[in-house]
């Protein structure tokens, strides 16, 4: 089989994202470094990449990102690294990229569910859970986005059902991956301004809360933000993404990323993004790879719009 390794030519194994990052830090070592968030069920390394000018001793205010919490979820994969890329590559040339990254300090987990993405590539292109086999089951994986440790597993959550792909797993932060990037984030919750959980499909822009349809208390702030950052992507692609409440623009949901970071850490802007195509399309979660720049392009509009936000 022929390995594809060229930029937009095809969606990025790991192993080909990993290397991209550690070769966006050896270009610029004063910008960016990769680290590591621990280990997976399956023993692979979760990396992050923090981008910002001085990064060494950086104490400046964090957006973090993350994406393929969902194995299926090409497209988000691919946006991190877009982004990412962006950020690094057009440092010097691009005016308000430097100020993006002078004055913020930008982590990127690019792949959460390390094992499912692998196991996209190779067996089951459609797989959404981690890859952990349950107890007394033969059926694998937990939904990570299920599993986190707020309202857990109260709502649109198949407690109990292994089967399921909304399975939340056996208590919250039972499977290492998001164990590890809830730890993670915990340890620098002080410095977190903004936080984007990147998923597809659905073009929505989502806030708090997912387990419920009232409105948490700084959604006007929520709103503003929203309603600025879906123009700005309009504006870019001409894709119109829309914005609200995750409980009321697609379903509700319990113990995801978005609500913990919001409920949990208090940031306000705690952000779920269902990236291209549409709900009415028919593709689903299988886009060309030709999708990968316009929607990376949409990404970086959308951030740049909510980093205006962040004081
Ligand atoms: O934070 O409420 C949220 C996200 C809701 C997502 C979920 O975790 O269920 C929505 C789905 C996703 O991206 O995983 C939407 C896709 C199309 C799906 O698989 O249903
Ligand atoms: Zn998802």
């Amino acid at each position: 089989r022929p390995r594809s390794v060229s930029f937009n030519g095809a969606f990025r194994s790991y192993a080909q994202i990993v290397h991209e990052m550690k070769r966006l830090e050896r270009l610029n070592k004063s910008l960016v470094e990769v680290f590591s968030l621990g280990k997976t069920y399956e023993n692979r390394t979760m990396y992050g990449i923090k981008i910002s000018s001085n990064i060494s001793n950086s104490t400046k205010p964090v957006i973090f990102l993350n994406c393929g919490i969902h194995a299926r979820e090409w497209i988000s994969i691919s946006s991190c690294v877009y982004v990412a890329r962006e950020l690094v590559l057009k440092y010097s040339s691009d005016e308000s990229i430097r100020h993006l990254v002078n004055r913020l300090e930008w982590i990127i987990v690019p792949v959460v569910n390390v094992d499912g993405y692998i196991y996209t590539h190779k067996t089951d292109r459609l797989w959404r859970k981690n890859r952990k086999p349950n107890v007394n089951s033969s059926c694998i994986g937990t939904d990570l986005n299920r599993n986190f440790n707020v309202k857990w597993a109260t709502v649109g959550a198949d407690y109990g059902k292994h089967c399921s792909d909304i399975y939340p797993g056996e208590r919250p932060f039972s499977e290492p991956e998001s164990y590890n990037l809830a730890i993670y984030m915990y340890s620098i919750r002080d410095r977190i301004k903004a936080y984007v959980d990147f998923h597809s499909y659905g073009q929505l822009w989502m806030s708090a809360w997912g387990f419920a349809t009232y409105l948490p208390p700084t959604y006007t702030k929520n709103s503003i933000a929203m309603r600025r950052i879906v123009i700005a992507i309009y504006m870019t692609n001409r894709k119109y993404y829309q914005y609200g409440p995750a409980a009321i623009v697609i379903y509700k949901t319990s113990g995801d990323a978005t609500d913990w970071v919001y409920g949990v850490l208090g940031v306000t802007h705690s952000y779920g993004v269902e990236l291209q195509p549409s709900i009415f399309s028919q593709k689903g979660f299988i886009l060309s790879p030709s999708y990968i720049e316009p929607v990376g392009k949409e990404a970086v509009a959308g951030l740049k719009t909510l980093a205006s936000h962040v004081r």
